[in-house]
């Protein structure tokens, strides 16, 4: 079965219960519920991890062509403007991604402006809320059928 990994960064295991004006009030919980559901309908199998920590995130992206992972949907949260490991992780692997912003970061402190990922990354979604995490898995979904 094709799979999917969707990878969620620090502090988005929070969502839905602090700042909903910025990121919604879906709990990560079921977001990646959802991104479940989307896959099993058509067959695709969808592992969700979130983690805080870069090495978790980085182990997850090495491990994933021997796991016959065939795209990646990341939001690298506040990795997206520091970790060039996990921009070199997801290099290694040369499995195409979609990053994902909940919040439209451009319209945010310029700190957030730069993102470590965006120039390789096959597309990006930004302040979409979580809705983005949709159009990502529908983007993931399109190329999985179109290469198999
Ligand atoms: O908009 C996004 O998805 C971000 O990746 C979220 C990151 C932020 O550092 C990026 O600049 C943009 C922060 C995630 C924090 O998530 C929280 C969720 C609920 C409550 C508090 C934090």
């Amino acid at each position: 079965m094709a799979k999917i990994l969707l990878l969620n960064g620090p502090n988005i295991n929070m969502l839905g219960k602090r700042e909903p004006g910025i990121y919604g009030d879906l709990t990560l919980e079921t977001i990646e519920q959802q991104c479940i559901a989307q896959g099993e309908a058509v067959g695709i199998d969808v592992t969700c991890l979130q983690s805080n920590a870069e090495f978790v995130l980085i182990e997850a992206i090495q491990q994933a062509p021997e796991a016959d992972v065939e795209y990646i949907v990341i939001n690298p949260a506040a990795f997206t403007h520091t970790s060039v490991a996990i921009r070199d992780a997801l290099l290694s692997v040369s499995i195409p991604f979609v990053e994902v912003h909940i919040s439209n970061v451009h319209a945010r402190e310029t700190f957030r402006h730069h993102s470590y990922f965006s120039d390789i990354a096959s597309g990006v979604i930004v302040g979409l809320g979580p809705a983005g995490y949709h159009y990502a898995m529908q983007t993931a979904i399109a190329h999985i059928q179109k290469d198999n």
